[in-house]
Order: structure tokens, then C-alpha cells, then sequence
């Protein structure tokens, strides 16, 4: 493997980081000041959320313009100082690479719309819509009155779908990729990759017939196996992930299976309990039979916080933090951490909709009340799982607005802000930080120990991990429970521990 393995890769939502300018959005100035933080918890990589010119429909993953930084973040100058200053640190600068589809901003759909017929052929338009379904709710066609015919939007009407069958749309996109490498990127989030390959008229979306193909051209044509990227591909079995992840495709994939099980039946908006049996069945698979590297992810700027869907954010928030990062600190692959999950930050749940502003979410609001489920119904869902959840500025300090903006914050921050900040994590020897920093550094310093053959059992509250030199109970339910226990710790999640008992939330793990 390129020794893109055992690596630490950091989710920044730019927006959402560090306001610099007071203008209440994170910029990449914000980010620059805060290398040193990151440095300090020994980070590899940062990958950035979008920051090229969008009208922020869906927050920056609806590009009109993929060469320029929009000046909400700052400027190519900052973007290239961010790199520059990065390398000083041994981090890495990760790009997100929005393929898919472009904003209806992009000069090449403005262009569309004038039925200029080059850029016409960059869109997929039909006279007639099917029944594809967007993401985001509703039909995936929008009518163009200008054009007089459909064009297919998988997720936002203003976020068009590419035509990857169009091969001047992949020399662009090619050309626009070696610019940024050419700037010193060296690594690439691939939004929604999976869905270059849709044969929309056979109602095909993921991973088409020619999704292979494309991928080995693209790969070919840019990254070249030299540098890390990562696809997102919602629902890929480990088949699927495994058949991009070589040296004609991509380095790791998203799959997103264990981050969805409490979806029922898929629906993220419909959920049911956490079945550690399940979860036992998808790590076994993905420590023992898949041969790639997998790309560890429990939180993200589009998921719930994995401490407030699957354990206790409150009473128990410390120790579920520390749990969940221990189990999985201790997989194989590349570890990702999103802003805010080394502090413990929980869900926001804010109360009232007019504080949401995901456009998925807004979206599901009007579908729920369509149906007249009451407010309260609709809301209890919205607190749980909208993507706001993850989104809400970073929380650094106790002072006013969290210490992320002097000015107003384009959404609003978690109210629990005072008790819950990095000022007073880094501080303090037994916080959630210094907790992740250990579980990195031990990454770092004892790879060897967690690259071998996994057992998982469960008996559906504690969940055991055997490896080769390490054993972990992972206690994730709220009782205490009896077992029988021995060896040299090497973690814990409480300052003590109580002879064979493992209690609420408790996580142990012995050397062998
Ligand atoms: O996400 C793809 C996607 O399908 C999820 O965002 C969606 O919310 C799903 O329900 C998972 O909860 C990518 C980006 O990560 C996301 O932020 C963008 O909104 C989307 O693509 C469109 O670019």
C-alpha cells in the first residue's frame, strides 16, 4: 500500500470552524490560526468541506465555480497559504471534489440554459421526467422554461447533474483537478462518487455500468495511485468498496453501513435501536475480510452526532465520547475525525425549525407537515437527525458565541457551549481532547498491534474486540453488568476501574 495507511484525516466545515473577519461565517484564515491545535493533536490530513464559489444552497456542495475560493472563505491566495502553512506541520490539505452535479450558477448551465450546445450536452435533459426520486425529497427532475425540457438534479433544483457520458464534461473536471494538485493538494474527498456511472432512463443511480470505467479515468488522469482519496458511496457493500478501491480507482471509499444502523428499513428519518449484533457482523467484515483500507467514520457534516444517536450525550457524554473512539480508534484503515467530535460535541436539537437552515431538512419539515404530522412529532425527528446537528459553529471557548465569531453566527450555537469547548478540554488532563490524543498517538506508535485478525461477540449491551495483543469490552448501555475481566489496561473511560464490573457506558481495554 502507498503508506496511505494508519493515517488521521480532520473534517473541517469551513463554514462552521473559525470567523476571522467577524462576519459570522468560518474562513480559511480562521483555519491557519488553528494548524497548531490541530498539529497538537496529530492530525495527518485536513479535508475541507467545499470553499469554491456557491451560492450555499447546500452549503458549498453546489459549485458555480471550481477554480476560485468564494470569497465568504477568503481567496486562491489564502486557499495556497492554508497548503503552505499546513506543510510546516506535516498536515495535508485534502480537497472536497463535488463532481456530480454543479450549482445552476455555473457559468456551463447559464450557458445550458441559452441552449449554447456544448454546454447544453454538459446537463442531462429529457422531455419527459421518470420517477427518480432526489435526495433531498421530491421528483430528481426540474422543468427549465428557457430550455422547455427537464434536467436531472439529484439533490437540490439548483445543484444540475453532470453528464459524465459527455467526455468534454470529464477533461474539464480532469483540468480543474490537476489545477489544484498543481497547487500542492494532496488528497481528495469524492462527493457522491458512486453516482458518475447513473443511467437515469433505466432508473440506475449508484455505481452504473460504466461507474469503473470512469473511475480508472479519472484516476489515470489526475491523482495516479499517488495521492489518499476517499469516495462517498452511501450503501456500498463491501464488494462494491473493495472493487474501487485499487490502483485504477480510488485509495478508500465511504460506505457508510455501521453509521446507518438505526436507519429502520433505510430511512434515516424513521429510526430503531442500536442492534449490536449488526454492528458486530460489519466490523468483522470490514477488520478481517476486506483487504482495502477502510476509511474509519463516525461523524460528518451530514450525519447526527454519533454520541447523541447511539449512547448518552448528557449524563453519560464523557464516557460515551471516550467509548466510541476507543472501539473505534482501534480498527485498521484511516481514522476520520470530524470538527468537534474530539470535544465531545453533542446534537444541537434545536427546538424550532426557523433555527434549521439544511435545505434537506427544511425539505423534510414541509413533506412531514404535508402529511399533517403534528409539529411536535416532526420535530422530536428533526432534533435527532437533521444535518444542522453537525454544522453548528465549533465551540472553542466559554466567552460569547463560543469564541467562533465576533459577529452573528450563520447558525446558531449549541446552547451548551460553556461547559462543552476546547479551552476547557485542553486543559484538563482526563478530557475527551487529550483522550482522542492518546488513542491517535497510540495509533501512531503501535499500528502493528491493531493491523491483525479481529474477533467481535456481543451478548447485545457489551460489545468484545479480541486482537492479537489487545482485548475491549465496550459496556453501551446505562447498567451496570458483571464480567469477568483481566490483564494490563491499556484504556479506560472512567478515572477508575471496579473489580469484574463493567459499568454504564464503560469501556476497558487490556493488553494480552
Ligand atoms: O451527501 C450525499 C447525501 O446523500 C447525504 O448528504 C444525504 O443527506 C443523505 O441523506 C445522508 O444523510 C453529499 C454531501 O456530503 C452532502 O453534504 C451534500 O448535500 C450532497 O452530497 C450533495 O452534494
Amino acid at each position: 500500500m502507498r503508506n496511505l495507511e494508519n493515517k488521521v484525516i480532520y473534517q473541517i466545515y469551513p463554514k462552521s470552524f473559525k470567523d476571522t473577519t467577524g462576519n459570522g461565517y468560518g474562513d480559511i484564515q480562521g483555519i491557519i490560526e488553528k494548524l497548531d491545535y490541530l498539529q497538537d493533536l496529530g492530525v495527518d490530513y485536513i479535508w475541507l468541506s467545499p470553499c469554491c464559489k456557491s451560492p450555499q444552497n447546500d452549503n458549498g456542495y453546489d459549485i458555480s465555480d471550481y477554480m476560485q475560493i468564494d470569497e465568504l472563505f477568503g481567496t486562491n491566495d489564502d486557499y495556497e497559504n492554508l497548503i503552505k502553512e499546513a506543510k510546516k506541520r506535516n498536515i495535508k490539505v485534502m480537497m472536497d471534489l463535488v463532481l456530480n452535479h454543479t450549482s445552476s450558477e455555473h457559468i456551463w448551465f447559464k450557458k445550458a440554459l441559452e441552449k449554447d450546445e456544448k454546454y447544453y450536452n454538459y446537463y442531462i435533459w429529457r422531455d419527459k421526467p421518470n420517477n427518480i426520486k432526489s435526495m433531498f425529497g421530491g421528483s430528481a427532475w426540474s422543468y427549465s422554461e428557457e430550455v422547455g425540457k427537464y434536467y436531472l438534479r439529484l439533490f437540490d433544483k439548483t445543484q444540475p447533474d453532470l453528464n459524465w457520458e459527455n467526455e468534454e464534461v470529464r477533461k474539464d473536471l480532469y483540468k480543474m483537478i490537476n489545477y489544484w494538485i498543481n497547487k500542492g493538494v494532496e488528497g481528495f474527498r469524492l462527493d457522491v462518487i458512486d453516482l458518475i456511472g447513473k443511467e437515469p432512463d433505466k432508473m440506475i443511480l449508484g455505481k452504473g455500468p460504466k461507474f469503473y470505467e470512469y473511475l480508472k479515468e479519472l484516476n489515470n488522469n489526475t491523482f495516479k495511485d499517488k495521492l489518499l482519496t476517499v469516495g462517498e458511496c452511501w450503501g456500498s457493500s463491501i464488494e462494491e468498496s473493495y472493487k474501487m478501491c485499487n490502483k485504477d480507482g480510488l485509495t478508500q471509499a465511504f460506505h457508510f453501513t455501521y453509521q446507518c444502523l438505526t436507519n429502520k428499513d433505510g430511512d434515516k428519518w424513521n429510526q430503531t435501536k442500536l442492534d449490536l449484533s449488526k454492528l458486530c457482523s460489519i466490523l468483522d467484515t470490514w477488520e478481517n475480510e476486506y483487504k482495502g483500507i477502510e476509511a474509519i467514520v463516525m461523524n460528518n457534516h451530514d450525519l447526527p452526532r454519533l454520541i447523541s444517536l447511539w449512547l448518552n450525550d448528557k449524563e453519560y457524554r464523557k464516557e460515551s465520547a471516550k467509548l466510541l473512539i476507543t472501539l473505534f480508534g482501534l480498527l485498521k484503515g484511516n481514522l476520520y475525525i470530524y470538527q468537534g467530535e474530539e470535544i465531545g460535541m453533542t446534537n444541537a436539537y434545536f427546538d424550532n425549525i426557523d433555527d434549521y437552515i439544511d435545505v434537506e431538512t427544511l425539505n423534510k419539515y414541509n413533506e412531514l407537515k404535508e402529511k399533517n404530522i403534528s409539529e411536535d412529532k416532526i420535530m422530536d425527528i428533526i432534533k435527532l437527525i437533521s444535518r444542522d446537528n453537525a454544522r453548528v459553529p465549533m465551540q472553542w471557548d466559554n466567552i460569547e458565541n463560543a469564541g467562533f465569531t465576533k459577529g452573528k453566527p450563520w447558525l446558531k450555537i449549541n446552547k451548551n457551549y460553556k461547559e462543552i469547548n476546547v479551552a476547557k478540554d485542553i486543559n484538563s488532563i482526563d478530557s475527551i481532547f487529550n483522550y482522542y490524543k492518546n488513542i491517535i498517538k497510540y495509533r501512531k506508535e503501535n499500528y502493528s498491534k491493531i493491523d491483525s485478525k479481529a474477533i467481535f461477540k456481543t451478548d447485545g449491551k457489551i460489545l468484545t474486540m479480541e486482537k492479537d495483543k489487545f482485548i475491549l469490552y465496550a459496556n453501551f448501555s446505562d447498567q451496570n453488568i458483571n464480567i469477568n475481566y483481566k490483564g494490563n489496561i491499556l484504556f479506560k473511560n472512567y478515572n477508575n476501574i471496579k473489580e469484574n464490573i463493567l459499568r454504564a457506558y464503560e469501556v476497558l481495554v487490556f493488553s494480552k
